[in-house]
């Protein structure tokens, strides 16, 4: 497979952007390699610089739940690209979209924001000043995109590049953040009883340090435990809202939330983002209420376009059983296969999310995912992308099966993995 056009952007693009990439996790350092400069995507398919096609499972980190280049979203863009692309002023489609998300996922009201990093920053201040409180409690191994007072023992590209705790972040600001392990109701209990804690942030799927899944009970358990101390609880839904069902995590695990933050999801692919959740919170925001929060683009009417385009078509329900069982369907085989190998794996599933962790039995906490054999998910993401299969060039993120995946493609997704696996065992990588 040829990619000379890729190592030559990427040989550019470090000269003036750093490490080559505008997000960490691109670069590939996690897996070794130069990372594939993309031209085009379609279905469940995205083609690079060089002409190679591979099967995708990065989704754009989650947006593509309908699968790449969606013709409803496309048009609905190019049509409302063709009226102005920014006014600065209120404009109908929020409006409509914000109907559509309060709908969906049965909070009361709703800000539009430009990504999920913005919309939690938003609304942690929010949370803040609703209780009056100072201290946030966070989750080992949980993201919430690069806020500062999230960058402590932080998911994803923070967990990949080793820099869980980022430079940069004031030892004040990191003084309000409590940081609890994942799946563990006591160390909540105990921060809760020692401090007087605003909220506590949760990715109710953690799906920044591969796919961990809650615990039975345990985000009921949560939810119980900000009711008692008067904490508020937020969900970060960037991943899981909208994708686990119709109303994100909060529908699917029946557990209700004071405030949630969305992100890519509601854009299509566009850059939005979005924080909602009760109305007596809410009112406290600017201009109703004195919590300041404000962007020039947000409620941007291309992305909102998009991003009404992408929920109406998830009002089909065919979506959310498809892309579940084509997720079980991968999981599965993905078990099978290892087991066949004689390998240790833990295949974590949900849904349309997916993660395969070598070299350990079960993955339900920071401290778990953290003993997975990182060099070996490198090999295999290599021996992968040779066979045409694109995973997330990380072990700590998520694979995400999209409506335009169908069963051929997770058959040739898995006999790809019979292939990588076959050559790793040859060349003596397997033990
Ligand atoms: N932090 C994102 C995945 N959880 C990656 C964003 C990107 O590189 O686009």
């Amino acid at each position: 497979m040829a990619n000379e056009k890729s190592k030559s952007l990427f040989e550019k693009a470090q000269l003036m952007i750093p490490g080559g990439v505008n997000s960490p996790v691109r670069a590939f350092k996690a897996v070794g390699g130069n990372p594939l400069f993309i031209s085009k995507a379609s279905g469940c398919r995205v083609e690079d610089v060089d002409g190679n096609s591979y099967i995708d499972y990065v989704g754009s980190w989650g947006p593509m739940v309908l699968g790449h280049n969606n013709d409803a979203i496309r048009e609905a863009v190019i049509k409302a690209a063709q009226n102005g692309l920014s006014f600065g002023a209120p404009t109908e489609a929020e409006v409509l979209l914000a109907d559509k998300i309060t709908q969906f996922t049965g909070i009361d009201m709703v800000r539009m924001v430009n990504s999920g990093t913005e919309a939690v920053m938003s609304a942690l201040r929010l949370a803040r000043a609703y209780t009056k409180r100072d201290k946030i409690i966070k989750f080992e191994g949980n993201y919430h995109g690069h806020v500062d007072s999230m960058l402590v023992k932080a998911g994803s590209g923070a967990l990949t590049t080793g820099q869980a705790d980022s430079l940069g972040v004031g030892m004040n600001v990191a003084a309000d953040t409590l940081v609890a392990p994942y799946n563990d109701l006591g160390a909540v209990e105990a921060l809760m009883q020692k401090y007087s804690v605003a909220c506590a942030i949760i990715e109710p799927v953690a799906a920044n340090m591969g796919i961990v899944l809650p615990d039975e009970g345990y985000l009921a358990g949560l939810r119980a435990l900000c009711d008692k101390y008067g904490a508020l609880l937020v969900f970060d839904e960037v991943i899981t809202g909208f994708r686990l069902a119709k109303g994100g995590a909060q529908e699917y695990f029946n557990v209700k939330a004071d405030l949630a933050t969305y992100g890519k999801i509601i854009g299509g692919g566009m850059p939005v983002g979005a924080y909602g959740g009760k109305r007596e919170i809410m009112e406290l925001i600017s201009p109703l209420g004195p919590v300041y929060q404000a962007g020039t683009l947000s409620g941007n009417p291309v992305a909102m376009a998009a991003g009404i385009a992408q929920l109406e078509a998830l009002e089909n329900g065919d979506v959310y059983n498809s892309i579940g069982q084509l997720g079980g369907a991968l999981a599965e085989g993905l078990r099978e296969i290892t087991k066949k190998f004689g390998l240790e794996v833990c295949v974590n599933q949900i849904g349309s999310l997916a993660c395969v962790f070598f070299g350990i039995e079960s993955a339900n906490s920071y401290a778990s995912v953290k003993l997975a054999d990182t060099g070996l998910y490198a090999q295999f993401f290599s021996k992968m992308l040779q066979e045409g299969v694109y995973l997330a060039p990380s072990q700590f993120e998520a694979m995400f099966v999209s409506f335009a995946h169908s069963q051929d493609d997770i058959d040739a997704t898995l006999q790809a993995a019979r292939n990588a696996l076959k050559k790793l065992k040859e060349e003596g990588a397997l033990q």
